[in-house]
């Protein structure tokens, strides 16, 4: 299908622009605009936060989308290190970032760095992004594909020092719906840095199972981590049966300068 995408274009819904002063967030109808998507704010605890906008876009602009960056992004499905052994990664992905930023390593990959330049429809939901999220400012985007229920994201933290002690991490999600999953990362990281698994230094200590929460990322959404996310809790997109269909994910972050 030719993609009906038209470059430039504002969004038919453009999100929030920057923070209404108190008084100023109430929309009048007959103003002329649309009104705000909902947002719903997890407070995780302990400093972390989750933002969810699940109409963050309207939905035929995000399938215009989904077909243009399923066809035009330069995919590749990289090999990584995991518990020392070698594996190819269960989902495809490509790497965005300002040039002269410190480069991005996970798993033992360092993925290439393409240039914004290269792609004028990335800027533009970068765009959409800062407006919907006055005060961030990212510069870097990894995109992952994932083509259907056998690929996945295993549990973690983006929790590299890169990124700083409290990352702001915005998560857009075009395509097949995917369940995402929080759990707080276990207390007593001692233990199993000694060997002994999570589950075990749980009943050893009579710990509770770790808090979880599960949020159903749906095509046109946004996800937002926020504050110590990314150090006290990990996350992951397990496989799933039934998200038969591909599912692209942007996630935009910060490299700290
Ligand atoms: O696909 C998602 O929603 C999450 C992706 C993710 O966890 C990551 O890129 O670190």
């Amino acid at each position: 299908m030719a993609s009906r995408l038209r470059l430039g274009q504002p969004s038919p819904n453009p999100g929030p622009s920057p923070s209404p002063s108190p008084g100023e967030g109430k929309i009048e109808e007959g103003e002329g605009r649309k009104p705000e998507p909902r947002r719903e704010v997890t407070d995780l605890g302990g400093g972390s936060e989750v933002v969810h906008i699940p109409r963050f876009m309207a939905r035929e602009r995000a399938w215009e989308l989904f077909e243009h960056l399923d066809k035009r992004i330069p995919w590749t499905r990289p090999t990584i290190r995991v518990f020392g052994r070698s594996v190819v990664q269960p989902r495809d992905t490509c790497y965005v970032a300002d040039k002269g930023l410190t480069d991005l390593r996970y798993s033992g990959h360092q993925p290439h760095a393409h240039s914004w330049d290269d792609f004028p429809v990335l800027k533009d939901i970068l765009k959409e992004v800062h407006e919907a999220l006055p005060g961030s400012h990212f510069n870097s985007l990894l995109l992952n594909r994932y083509k259907g229920c056998s690929d996945y994201v295993s549990w973690h933290a983006d929790d590299e020092p890169l990124y700083g002690p409290t990352p702001e991490i915005a998560s857009v999600t075009f395509g097949c719906e995917r369940e995402f999953l929080l759990r707080k990362k276990p207390a007593n990281t001692q233990s199993q840095a000694a060997g002994e698994s999570g589950e075990t230094a749980r009943k050893r200590l009579k710990v509770s199972a770790p808090q979880q929460h599960s949020f159903l990322l749906k095509h046109g959404s946004l996800l937002v981590m926020r504050g110590y996310t990314q150090r006290d809790w990990q996350h992951a997109v397990p496989k799933r049966a039934r998200a038969a269909s591909t599912r692209i994910n942007l996630t935009f972050r910060h490299v700290l300068p």
